[in-house]
C-alpha cells in the first residue's frame, strides 16, 4: 500500500510540475507546511503533550512575527499565526484567479490582434478554426462532481487498481494522505483530480490549455475544501472527511460545471483590460516621444558647446596672432622665444623677460639664452664683466 501510494503521488505531483508552476505556488507550499506544523503543534498542547512541541523550531519559522511571546507559544498564539496562514493561503488563491482571468483575456486580446492583421477569406478561415477547436475542447467524457463518491471511487478504482466493491473512505484517506500527517491539505487534495482533469485535457491536443487545467484544479480542490473543512483551517482531517462521505451530495452530487461552460471575465471586463492596455501603449508611445524630445535638446546643447569651443579657439588664436604682432615691437628676438618652445632652457625665459627687455633697450647681448646647458653661467659672468 505504501508503494502505491508513494508512486502514485510522486507521479501526480510530477504531472503537475510539468505545468505551470508559478512563484506563488511555492511561497503557497511552504505555507501550507507552516499551516501543518502549527496546528500539530496547537493539537500536542490542547493534548496536554507540550513537551512535543519543539518550541525553539517552530519560533524559528516565525521569527518575522516579533509580537509573540519570546519564550514560548500559547494555544492563542498558535490560533492567531493559524488565521494569519489561512488568510495568505485564501490571498493566493485570489491572486492566482486575478492572474487567470488576465491571461484569458490576454489571450483573447491576441487573437483580436491577429485577426486584423488578415484579409476578410483568412479571417473566416481563422474564425471557423477557433470555433471548432472550443467544440472539440468542450467534447469530452462527464465529469465527477469533485470529492464525490463516483470521483473517489474511480480514483481508488483506476489510480490505485482497487475493487470498487471494496471502496472504504478510512481507507481511501489514509491511502491519499501521502505525508502521513492525519490531514489532507490543498495539494493532496488537488492531487485527487489529476484522474478528472485528464478526461477535458491532453497537453498534445491544440484545444486544450494547460494553464486552464490548472485554474480547473484550483476550482475543484476550492469547492472540496469549502464543502469538507467544516472548521476552516483549510486542512481536511479524517473525522471532517468522514462527515463529508455521510452526505447527501456525496453520495448523490449535482453535475460539475466545468471551466470552459463560463467565460473568465464579463465583457465589461474585456473592455477595460483593452482600454488599460491601449492607455500602457499610448503612455509608452508618449514617453518615447519624451525621450526623443530629451535627446533632441541634448544634441542641441552638445552643438552649441561646440560651437562655443571653436569660437574660444578662434579668440584664443586671434590673441595669439595679436600678441605676436605685438611682442616684436619690444622684443628684439621674437623668433628666438617662439622657434623653440619646448627646450627646458628656454622655459624660465619668461621670467627674465622684463630683465632682457631691459638689456635690449641697453643694447646688452642676450646671448646666454641660446647657449647649451652649463654654458649661460658664463655670459653672466661676461655680462659682469665690462
Ligand atoms: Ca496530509
Ligand atoms: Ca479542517
Amino acid at each position: 500500500m505504501e508503494d502505491i501510494k508513494e508512486g502514485k503521488l510522486a507521479k501526480e505531483l510530477d504531472f503537475v510540475s510539468h505545468h505551470v508552476r508559478t512563484k506563488l505556488d511555492e511561497l503557497k507550499r511552504q505555507e501550507v507546511n507552516r499551516l501543518r506544523t502549527l496546528i500539530k503543534a496547537k493539537q500536542d498542547i490542547e493534548g496536554g503533550n507540550d513537551i512535543a512541541v519543539d518550541h525553539q523550531a517552530l519560533l524559528k519559522q516565525f521569527e518575522y512575527l516579533n509580537h509573540m511571546n519570546p519564550h514560548t507559544f500559547e494555544v492563542d498564539d498558535l490560533d492567531r499565526l493559524i488565521k494569519s496562514a489561512t488568510k495568505d493561503l485564501e490571498n493566493y488563491d485570489k491572486e492566482r484567479h486575478e492572474e487567470f482571468k488576465k491571461y484569458e483575456m490576454m489571450k483573447e486580446h491576441d487573437r483580436r490582434e491577429h485577426l486584423k492583421t488578415l484579409d476578410d477569406e483568412e479571417r473566416k478561415k481563422e474564425e471557423e478554426h477557433y470555433e471548432e477547436m472550443k467544440k472539440k475542447h468542450a467534447d469530452h467524457p462527464k465529469v465527477n462532481h469533485p470529492g464525490s463518491q463516483n470521483q473517489l471511487k474511480e480514483v481508488w478504482e483506476e489510480a490505485d487498481g482497487l475493487d470498487p466493491e471494496d471502496f472504504d473512505p478510512k481507507t481511501f484517506f489514509n491511502l491519499h494522505d501521502a505525508n502521513g500527517d492525519g490531514f489532507f491539505d490543498e495539494q493532496e487534495l488537488e492531487a485527487l483530480f489529476t484522474k478528472e482533469l485528464e478526461k477535458i485535457y491532453d497537453p498534445a491536443n491544440e484545444e486544450d490549455d494547460m494553464v486552464e487545467m490548472e485554474e480547473e484544479r484550483l476550482r475543484m480542490r476550492e469547492h472540496v475544501m469549502n464543502e469538507v473543512d467544516s472548521n476552516k483551517d483549510r486542512l481536511v482531517s479524517l473525522d471532517e472527511f468522514l462527515v463529508a462521505t455521510k452526505k447527501k451530495e456525496f453520495l448523490e452530487p449535482d453535475s460539475w460545471e466545468t471551466l470552459e461552460q463560463n467565460q473568465a471575465y464579463t465583457d465589461e471586463e474585456m473592455r477595460e483590460f483593452e482600454e488599460h492596455l491601449a492607455q500602457q501603449e499610448q503612455d509608452l508611445n508618449q514617453k518615447a516621444v519624451d525621450l526623443q524630445k530629451q535627446r533632441d535638446e541634448l544634441e542641441r546643447q552638445q552643438d552649441q558647446l561646440n560651437a562655443q569651443k571653436i569660437e574660444l579657439q578662434q579668440v584664443s588664436r586671434k590673441i595669439h596672432q595679436v600678441d605676436n604682432q605685438v611682442h616684436p615691437e619690444q622684443d628684439a628676438h621674437p623668433q628666438e622665444n617662439h622657434a623653440a618652445p619646448h627646450d627646458p632652457h628656454n622655459t624660465p625665459q619668461e621670467h627674465h623677460e622684463p630683465q632682457n627687455q631691459n638689456l635690449a633697450q641697453q643694447g646688452l647681448p642676450q646671448v646666454h639664452q641660446d647657449l647649451p646647458p652649463g654654458h649661460h653661467e658664463i655670459p653672466q659672468d661676461q655680462h659682469n664683466l665690462p
